[in-house]
Formats: C-alpha cells, structure tokens, sequence
C-alpha cells in the first residue's frame, strides 16, 4: 500500500494530537496499571506523543515463566503472519503518526519503514512453510529506536516463523511504536503466551532477558559494543547451542572517481548521508573522491546540500529531521564543535532552532581510520585520494573492521570487480544510493563488526531461529 498524498494529510490531522500508552503486554497477568514516564516528540518538547511503563522484574520473571512455542502448524503460522500484515496496512495512519511523533521520522521514511515491516511478515511467513528443524523454544528479541517498526517487526517476525516464542523488548526511545505492533500481531492471532512485550531499560530489562538459561536464543539489532555484552552474558549463562543473531553498526565508505557521473553521485550520497538524519546503520560515513576532481565534486555537493531542507518530518518538503533525543544531539554535536576546533569542517548547514535538529556537516579526514568511532547522525567525512593509491583507499576501509555497506560511483566496469572483489561487505552499492534492506531481493547484513548474519530478507534468515539439531558428519553441529 503506498498511501496518497490525501491519506498522509488525513494520518496528520487525525493523530495530530493524540497520545498514546505503552506497558508490557504479558500471556497471565499484568502488573501495576498507569504509564506514566512521558515520551516527547523530538522536533517539539510541548509535544506528548503518550506515556510508558517499563516491565517489572517480576514481569519479566512471569513472562520467561509463561512463554510457549508456537505450536500451530506452519502454515497457519503464516496465515497469521499474513493477516499481521494487513493490519498493519489497515492502521498505517497510527503507525506513520507514532513513527513520526515518538521516531521524528519523516513520511516518506515511515511509509518505508511500513512497506518493510509488511514484507518481513509476508516473506517469512512463507519461509516458515519450509523449515525442516525445530524451535529453539524461547527468542529474546531487542531492537533499536531507528528502524522502530521494521526491524522490531522482522526480528519477530523471523522468530515467530520459526515457531518460537518471543520476548520482545523495543528500544528506550520507542516503546509505543513496539506497543502498537505488539498489539496488531495479538489481533492477527499470535497467541499472548507466544508473544510477549516488555519495554525497559537495556542493563536491566534486556540483560535479563539475554541471560536466563530459559532463552534458546538471541536477536539483536543496535551497538557492537552491547553485541558483545550479550554475547558475553549467554556464553555465561545460555545453552552453548542458543544463537545470536547480531546486526550492529557500520562505518561505511563510498568511492567516487573521476569517471562518475557527478549529478547522480551528489543525489545518492546526499540520500545516504543525510537521510534519517544520517541514522541508519547503513549510512555513508566517509566519502574517498579523486583528488584532480575534488575541487569541483565539493561545490556541486556544498550547493546540493544547501538546498537540503531541514524541519518537521511531517512537512512533505522536509528533507531532514531531528535526531532521536537530545542525549545523541548532544553527543554528535560535541563531534562536530571538537571538528570545529580542528578547522576540518569543510560545510554545515543551520539547524532549526528548536527540536534537537544537528545540520548536515561535511568534515575533511584523511581516511575511514581518522573516524574515531561511528557518529550516528548526518556527519559525513570527506577524504581525497589518487587514482594509483586505489589500493591503500581500499586497505583504510577494510582496517576499520566493519563491514556493512559500500558504495562506488564509477564508469569503469573493471573497477566494479577489482573493487568489489577486495572488500568484504554485506551490502554493496554500484553508482547507487547506499540503502538497507529490500527484503526478498536485497538480502540485508554486514561482515566483520557489522554482525552475525545470516542477512535480514534473505532465504537464510529464518533458519537460524531453529535448532541446530542436525549434526556433520565428523559429528560437529552444522549452522
Ligand atoms: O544502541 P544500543 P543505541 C548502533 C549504532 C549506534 C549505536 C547507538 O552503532 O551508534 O547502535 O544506538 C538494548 N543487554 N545501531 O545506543 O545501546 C537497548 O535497550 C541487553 C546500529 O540505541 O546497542 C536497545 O533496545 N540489551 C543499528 C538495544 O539494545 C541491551 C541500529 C540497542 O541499544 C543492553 C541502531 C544490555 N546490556 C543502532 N544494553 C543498525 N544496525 O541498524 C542495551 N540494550
């Protein structure tokens, strides 16, 4: 469904003003009533998009007590799943409302985020019908604030297609999109003691979820950093055989020589390095142009982005919106001033006065390894390079040790493959915007520190939410 211009203005006005609730959705009893830690849009702190209450720890006791496998046959399991999707069709104008006010994500970006959540049910819903292994029994599932709808969705979905039961705790920033969905899966038919909601806190919600010996295994989807936690508290207290499917982040380059069409490489790299707000693990971060057109690549890119427009995401000309809170505006904005003092940001735009807005800003480094870490935002790092140095261009970007998205921009078809062929990616882009995933046809996952595999929309994706019941031959378990 791609919704007119005429729904989108009816979501807005409809859900304009109305408030929502979030509290753990459990398949016996629930705790104390009242959601009352307020969540505020992040472009206007006047506005209340609804309130939230985090599961207890008793909750989370009552929920790893009462989860059960789904033990419906496939293919009703995928009747279900299906029938999750068209309600998520039927309620899309509460969905992009609560995207938009509790995510600051713009319409476009929430459409987008619907249309994937919708493919994710339906893929793997028919995948369901082809397992040949069992249920690893119970599925913590903890998803990030960027992706609030899709890749809560498909995490679930995967897991549930499986026959699993779920235990699904969304991020801090956005429980009452997870909330909202929960409940839509619930109507579809997925029975409450095979799925259940706990919003929380990552060290206290999430740590318990990832590390009682009743969890068969993990998904997770946010930081490499609390990839290994989790990694580390199952290896202590999990079954060694429980898996851990881990989509972490990236930092992602882009090559643009001096045979790229400009026009298109200046479109595709403002898509992928200001879209979202530059939030998406998939995001370009470091932009290598050949050093003999670089002079003349930045200006088209400088006039490009000065023509960005930042503000409201619910305003269709809205080209950039906030970041999700103003603890990461903080954050990047403390990046870009210490930029500053080093003289090395090349372009910034103006930021809205009030939300927690940070401007698009170019900074020039000498390559991927002068990027301390992953700045979650539209920060994009600008490096030249020479045509016969292609080679160290291409060792810099394997030493970061990340592996998600790459992008070229080039017209010379042996580049393609001599590039392609010596960098170990998830997710390359040729003369293209650096975007996720488009599930059943761009498989989506990264190698290295970007994650676990096996990719999100891929045929593969499924399987690894079953039991390794199968041995090799020299009696090792085959993954
Ligand atoms: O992630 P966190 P954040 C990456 C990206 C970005 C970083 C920041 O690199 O810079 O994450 O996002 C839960 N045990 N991506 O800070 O903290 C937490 O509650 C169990 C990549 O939000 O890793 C939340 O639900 N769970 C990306 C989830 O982990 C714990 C998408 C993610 O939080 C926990 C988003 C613990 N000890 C961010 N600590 C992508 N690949 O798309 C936290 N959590």
């Amino acid at each position: 469904h791609r919704p007119t211009l005429a729904e989108l203005e009816a979501a807005r006005s409809e859900y304009r003003s109305a408030t929502f609730a979030a509290a753990p959705i459990l398949a016996g009893e629930e705790g104390p009533d009242g959601a009352d830690e307020r969540r505020v849009n992040p472009c206007d702190p006047e506005d209340e998009v609804g309130r939230v209450r985090n599961a207890t720890p008793d909750e989370v006791e009552a929920a790893l007590a009462a989860a059960r496998p789904w033990d419906a046959p496939p293919e009703d399991r995928a009747a279900v799943l299906k029938r999750a999707a068209a309600l998520y069709e039927e309620h899309h104008a509460r969905l992009f409302a609560i995207c938009a006010r509790e995510a600051g994500k713009s319409l476009p970006d929430s459409v987008g985020e619907l249309r994937e959540a919708a493919d994710f049910l339906l893929y793997y819903a028919e995948q369901a019908k082809t397992l040949d292994r069992p249920a690893c029994g119970t599925f913590t599932c903890i998803s990030p604030w960027n992706f609030p709808l899709a890749i809560f969705t498909g995490q679930i979905a995967g897991a549930l297609a499986a026959g699993n039961a779920v235990l699904a705790k969304p991020a801090e920033q956005t429980p009452l999109i997870g909330h909202a969905a929960v409940a839509l899966l619930h109507e579809a038919g997925v029975p409450r003691e095979v799925l259940q909601f706990l919003p929380g806190d990552g060290p206290t919600v999430g740590a318990a979820l990832t590390s009682d010996p009743r969890v068969g295994g993990v998904a997770f989807t946010g930081s490499t950093e609390t990839a290994r936690a989790i990694r580390a508290a199952m290896a202590e207290h999990l079954d060694p055989s429980a898996p851990l499917i881990a989509e972490t982040g990236g930092i992602n380059a882009m090559i643009v020589d001096s045979t790229a069409l400009p026009e298109q490489a200046v479109r595709d790299i403002l898509a992928s390095a200001f879209q979202s707000a530059g939030q998406r693990c998939s995001a370009l971060r470091c932009l290598y142009v050949q050093a003999d057109i670089a002079e003349s690549f930045k200006r088209m890119l400088f006039g490009a982005m000065d023509a960005l427009h930042m503000g409201d995401p619910w305003h269709l000309s809205t080209d950039v919106g906030p970041v999700i809170d103003a603890e990461a505006r903080d954050d990047i904005a403390a990046y870009v001033t210490a930029a500053k003092a080093d003289g090395t940001v090349l372009h910034q735009l103006s930021a809205p006065e009030t939300g927690v807005f940070i401007a698009p800003t170019v900074v020039e480094v000498g390559g991927i390894l002068d990027i301390e870490r992953e700045v979650f935002g539209p920060v994009l790092h600008l490096a030249t390079f020479d045509p016969e140095d292609l080679d160290s261009v291409l060792d810099d970007i394997r030493r970061s040790g990340y592996g998600l998205t790459f992008g070229l921009h080039t017209r010379i078809d042996d580049r393609v493959q001599y590039v392609t062929e010596r960098l170990a990616v998830g997710n390359a882009y040729v003369n293209r915007n650096q975007i996720g995933a488009i599930v059943a046809s761009q498989p989506f996952g990264g190698e290295g520190l970007s994650g676990t595999g096996p990719k999100a929309g891929g045929p593969e994706y499924v399987a690894r939410f079953t039991a390794r019941a199968r041995l090799r031959e020299d009696g090792t378990p085959d993954p």
